[in-house]
């Protein structure tokens, strides 16, 4: 008797649950009378793949895919597209850019009411183990540091993630380690903030690139007021270099030994006081000095400009093929002080080869991208931020496609947008860096990485 009460219970149980269940689906598909489009999976810079769940009796699908909110700039092909699945993959888009889709079911051949929208930007996704120095093979990526950042852990961990040289931004300028000039001709220096950082970038074993033995903008006072003469002048500035030189030798393994000699839209050399004081060849001296200190060191002509300006390459070029005739230089660095807008890939092409045809090793060095160009942004739009990215990839794409034997470094100018010279120098927001004020990555990091594949 009471085996047939307990299979009585089990099968009244079983019907229960049974007929709960289907009440319960029935509801569901009632209730869903309008397809829930999904996130957008499988995102490239050129497509994607979207899906919607799909309701009850549905005979089709028509998707709507634009480029505005409102629908009303269709992707070719998908003003109402017919589908019978449940999913599109889109192809042949534009990279960083942002789509909306939505869909409807057919009943009976009748549209449905619109899904939710959905929006998605096409982009590259770098993997998550990838890092600026990993994507990068053949050439060292750089970073401009001053002693307090390499002294903050925040920095410090993003610093050892994702680069593998430095550059001191204005440590080691002359104006920064001459501290005075005595009546003997006695040079005095102060080591602390450049000791600093090549003892830093060593403990991690990370390429130094040396910035800068000799630039007009930064003569410290005690040359600038010297009063001897021309001779004595060029003694202390090799004095200088030699010292500088030595110190460092077998830690600094290049050398920025002269920065920006030329005229902007000009050919000519700079009136500086060490083209005064020492005359027209004083590059020649001046890396002379260098390569007589230490022979090993690899010696760079530094200049911003080179790629936009075609008339103050061509003067630093004529300057270049001195140095290589003498033996002098080893390399060249193409500051990247750039804008969203400017250089186009094929001027940047265009001025590369210029190297790549003289063998030398070829530093990009000091790279930013200003977005500000009206000055009138207060934020850093989403459509700035893609064309910034896009822009960082051209200039990857470029630097990848020099031959390996002439690839040297690419420099970010700074690691986040609050550490970027341009705001306090031209006295207008910008956010010209590949990581945001908080160490994010920002669209450009991944333009930077995706060039490089
Ligand atoms: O970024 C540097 C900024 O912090 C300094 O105030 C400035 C003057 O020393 O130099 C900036 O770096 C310059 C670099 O040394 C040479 N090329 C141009 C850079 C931007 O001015």
């Amino acid at each position: 008797m009471k085996k047939y009460r307990t299979i009585y219970l089990l099968i009244t149980l079983m019907f229960t649950l049974g007929f709960n269940s289907c009440e319960k689906e029935d509801a569901e598909i009632e209730f869903d009378t309008i397809p829930v489009a999904n996130e957008a999976l499988d995102i490239r810079p050129t497509e994607f793949r979207i899906s919607w769940q799909p309701i009850f009796r549905s005979s089709g699908y028509q998707l709507d895919v634009s480029l505005d909110e409102t629908f009303s700039t269709f992707v070719s092909g998908y003003n109402s597209k017919s589908i019978n699945g449940f999913q599109e993959i889109i192809t042949d888009l534009s990279n960083n850019t942002r789509y909306f889709y939505r869909v409807r079911g057919l009943l009976n051949g009748v549209p449905t009411e619109n899904s939710n929208v959905v929006s998605v930007v096409t982009r590259f996704i770098p993997d998550e183990v990838i890092t600026l120095k990993s994507s990068a093979s053949n050439f060292f990526v750089g970073v401009a540091v001053n002693p307090d950042r390499i002294a903050d852990s925040q920095y410090m961990e993003v610093y050892e993630r994702e680069f593998n040289s430095v550059t001191a931004e204005n440590a080691m300028k002359m104006a920064n380690i001459i501290t005075g000039i005595d009546a003997m001709m006695n040079i005095s220096y102060d080591w602390s903030k450049a000791d600093a950082i090549v003892d830093y970038a060593e403990e991690k074993g990370m390429n130094i690139h040396g910035h800068a033995l000799i630039w007009h903008e930064s003569v410290p006072n005690a040359l600038t007021n010297f009063t001897g003469t021309d001779a004595q002048f060029e003694a202390i500035v090799e004095d200088y270099i030699t010292t500088t030189v030595t110190r460092y030798k077998d830690k600094v393994d290049s050398w920025d030994v002269v920065n920006e000699a030329i005229i902007d839209n000009s050919t000519s050399l700079r009136a500086s006081i060490f083209r005064q004081k020492m005359g027209e060849n004083y590059l020649e001296k001046c890396f002379q000095f260098a390569r007589n200190a230490d022979p090993n060191v690899k010696l760079f002509y530094n200049d911003y400009n080179m790629v936009t300006d075609p008339l103050k390459r061509s003067g630093a070029l004529r300057e270049i093929d001195k140095l290589i005739a003498s033996n002098l230089l080893d390399g060249v660095g193409y500051q990247m002080h750039i804008n969203i807008e400017n250089p186009s890939e094929a001027e940047m092409q265009t001025a590369t080869n210029e190297l790549v045809s003289r063998n030398v090793l070829i530093h990009y060095s000091e790279l930013d991208v200003r977005t500000n160009l009206n000055g009138q942004s207060t934020t850093f739009t989403e459509q700035r931020s893609f064309a910034q990215s896009d822009k960082v990839r051209e200039v990857t794409r470029v630097y990848n496609s020099i031959p390996d034997a002439n690839k040297y470094a690419l420099t970010l100018w700074g690691l986040k947008d609050d550490d970027s010279w341009i705001t306090p120098r031209f006295n207008v927001l910008d956010w010209p860096l590949l990581f945001d004020n908080e160490f994010g990555k920002k669209e450009a990091y991944s333009g930077f990485i995706e060039g490089l594949q």
